[in-house]
């Protein structure tokens, strides 16, 4: 049953909580199947007194050999979970249907292990290009959110993927040749950023806008939210990228966009390509005020009864661009807003209020929004954005300007999926999936024509609890032009009941469930114990074409030969004034030079080589008491670049556990005075 509004703000996650414990589980012990008899595993044999010892159902045995993978097999996992690992501000990489991890990946924030932000180096994305806060030093976290594969005709190429910090509005490039973080770029005019994260078709451009608006003259704060409709604005980017994946600002440019909170998006594809949709909440502009007796933020922003989906031409302001119709803010080419209104690069059509997520369906044909406040899903047809646009079928301009398109002529269908509707995922039939954070459950429903017809349209087709508070969801390159179907990952906040105490702060949940059935039906659930994901993606694993070693002497932030890469028997130590500069070697079982003597106060600049060519020969190169700890894979070089400003003698050591003489693989740092 729809909840009114009020209910829904009131039930927010602790309402929804209440709701898990109190309702969804009782009615949904053992993940939405009947009770069943313990023994009864339709086994024999070993396998059987093994199920009954440890009282699995014949359910739960169906559902271990669905996802186990046995030992030493490397293909057992057909699928890469790609993860935004929240606030930990990296990644995780995980196998489906084992839901292992397999990598966290260092993002935003340094990661020992990987020697990533630890070495004052130029092979280090976080010291080398992190953002640096004249305020507070070097930002050293991020809240990484969405995740963006890059894509070739709209499936996934296994190339790169870009993630965003939704804390400081930057983004991040890994290549997955070496699962590395290559570039940070603080996105100009771009002060947090959130679910406006995707790659067009061919990766043409990476897409990343604004999330809270920014205040467009930093020097003017005072008072400006009492003038937020003038004193702010959103911004859509359309990052340019080089032959590496890399962004390239040059060829990069911005569209104005209206103040409004502007929250998700999706890239259009095949039909829709060369646009992008993008939603927004807060459209009434609420700017807070709850100690002076104004509305407070989260009140002001759901009095309307719609919020604007924002449809951008991007194809058009390339045009536009070329033509120089922009000003320049910050180094970044912007359209201006009432350029982006006139020229029809930008049009909102109306929806249901507090959207969050908006997904183009696998033929890019229809545009699906799910309203956190709205039990629906509303779905837009593209052919019927285009004859209203075409049409100018419009019911008015918002106060900037901005042509607002009819809503019953650009809806195609709703569909009441339940409570709290957020995101939605695709199969290769023509079925959504929206996550119900409120009501905890997966709902799947029906596309419209060519996909179903008639009756059988917008449907509510099946529905699944899930525990708890789910998120986002993934089915497999779900978001692609080319769903793989077969399983779908659930993304859930809370996993209070579900795992042993392991504290105050709880893991989240993500669960597998498969897709294979009639019904949808629960496989796993695997707790995450490192940050909240939010965005995933789902990519085949044979897509993904990684490196095994480095090419000799490969600096990774460059993926090119590094010119201080020294070759055994050439290592050597150079002197200049006070600036001690080695290039040195690390292989079993040894760093050459392994005595180093330098006087307090000078500048020592390391360029180590790992010279092995054996996989997962790495070594680690880490100096005590200086923050200094690198990751050598074989083939790779590091720098490290520091002053040596404490006397004494350091033993620097290997921090991989590398062969027999792992031990004995250090060295010494003499800081004389
Ligand atoms: Cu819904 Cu940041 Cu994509 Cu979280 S966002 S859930
Ligand atoms: Cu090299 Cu331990």
């Amino acid at each position: 049953m729809p909840l009114t509004r009020r209910e829904l703000i009131q039930n927010g996650a602790v309402g929804a909580a209440a709701l898990a414990v109190g309702g969804v589980l009782g009615k949904s012990l053992g993940g939405g199947g009947e009770e069943e008899e313990h023994g009864d595993s339709g086994l024999s044999g070993q396998a059987q007194k093994v199920a009954e010892s440890r009282k699995l159902t014949s359910e739960d045995v169906t559902r271990a050999v669905k996802t186990f993978v046995p030992p030493g097999n490397q293909h057992g996992d057909e699928f890469f979970l790609i993860s935004s690992g929240g606030h930990s501000g990296q990644m995780f990489v995980m196998g489906v249907p084992s839901l292992r991890l397999l990598k966290t990946i260092g993002v935003f924030t340094p990661e020992p292990w990987q020697g990533h932000g630890y070495g004052s180096d130029s092979s280090d994305p976080v010291i080398k290009n992190g953002t640096a806060n004249p305020a507070n030093g070097t930002l050293t976290w991020g809240d990484t959110h969405h995740p963006a594969l890059s894509e070739t005709k709209g499936e996934y190429d296994g190339r790169y993927v870009y993630i965003n910090d939704r804390a400081n509005g930057r983004i991040a490039m890994i290549d997955l040749r070496d699962f590395k973080t290559k570039q940070i770029l603080d996105v100009p005019n771009l002060q947090s950023s959130h679910g406006g994260v995707f790659v067009t078709q061919d990766t043409e451009y990476v897409h990343i806008s604004t999330k809270t608006p920014t205040l467009v003259d930093p020097t003017k704060a005072a008072g400006a939210l009492d003038r937020f409709a003038d004193a702010f604005r959103g911004y859509s980017t359309f990052l340019a990228t080089d032959k590496k994946g890399r962004f390239d600002l040059t060829r990069s440019f911005q569209i104005e966009l209206p103040p409004y909170t502007q929250d998700l998006s999706d890239s259009g594809k095949l039909v829709s390509h060369g646009w992008v949709f993008l939603n927004s909440y807060n459209s009434e502009m609420a700017s807070g005020g709850n100690m002076e007796g104004k509305p407070a933020i989260e009140t002001g922003a759901s009095k309307g009864d719609y919020d604007f989906l924002h449809l951008i031409n991007w194809k058009k302001a390339e045009e536009l661009v070329a033509a120089g119709k922009t000003k320049t803010i910050n180094g970044m080419r912007v359209i201006p807003l009432d350029v982006a209104a006139a020229e029809g690069v930008l049009y909102l059509a109306p929806e249901p209020r507090s959207p969050h997520g908006v997904d183009v369906s696998p033929n890019g044909a229809y545009l699906v929004v799910a309203g956190k406040l709205d039990p629906h899903v509303t779905v837009y047809g593209w052919d019927k954005v285009q004859a209203a646009i075409a049409a100018k079928n419009f019911e008015g301009k918002d106060r900037y300007g901005v042509p607002i398109l009819k809503f019953d002529a650009v809806v195609a269908g709703q569909v009441e999926v339940g409570a709290g509707p957020l995101h939605t995922q695709f199969d290769e039939q023509g079925h959504g999936f929206t996550s119900l954070f409120v009501e905890s459950a997966i709902a799947k429903w029906s596309l419209g024509d060519p996909y179903f017809k008639g009756e059988n349209a917008f449907k509510l087709v099946d529905k699944i609890p899930v525990q708890y508070n789910i998120g986002h969801l993934v089915t497999m390159e779900g978001d692609t032009v080319k769903p793989q179907g077969k399983y779908m990952v659930s993304l859930n906040k809370w996993s209070i009941d579900r795992f042993p105490a392991v504290g105050t702060l709880k893991p989240q949940n993500f669960q597998l469930v498969d897709l294979t059935g009639e019904k949808l039906s629960l496989l796993s659930d695997t707790p995450i114990g490192m940050g909240e994901p939010h965005y995933v993606q789902a990519i085949r694993a044979d897509r993904i074409k990684a490196w095994e070693v480095y090419p000799p002497g490969t600096n990774p932030l460059t993926m090119e030969k590094d010119p201080n890469a020294v070759e055994l028997g050439k290592e050597r130590v150079e002197r200049r004034g006070n600036i001690v500069e080695v290039w040195g070697s690390v292989k079993r079982s040894n760093f050459k030079p392994d005595n180093l003597t330098v006087k307090k106060g000078d500048r020592v600049i390391m360029h180590m080589t790992n010279t092995e060519t054996t996989p997962d020969a790495t070594h680690g190169f880490a100096i005590p008491r200086y923050n200094i700890n690198c990751s050598l894979d074989p083939g790779e070089v590091t720098t490290v670049d520091f002053v040596a400003s404490e006397p004494g003698a350091f033993a620097y050591y290997c921090t991989e556990f590398c062969s027999a003489l792992h031990l004995e693989m250090q060295g010494w740092l003499m800081v004389t005075t």
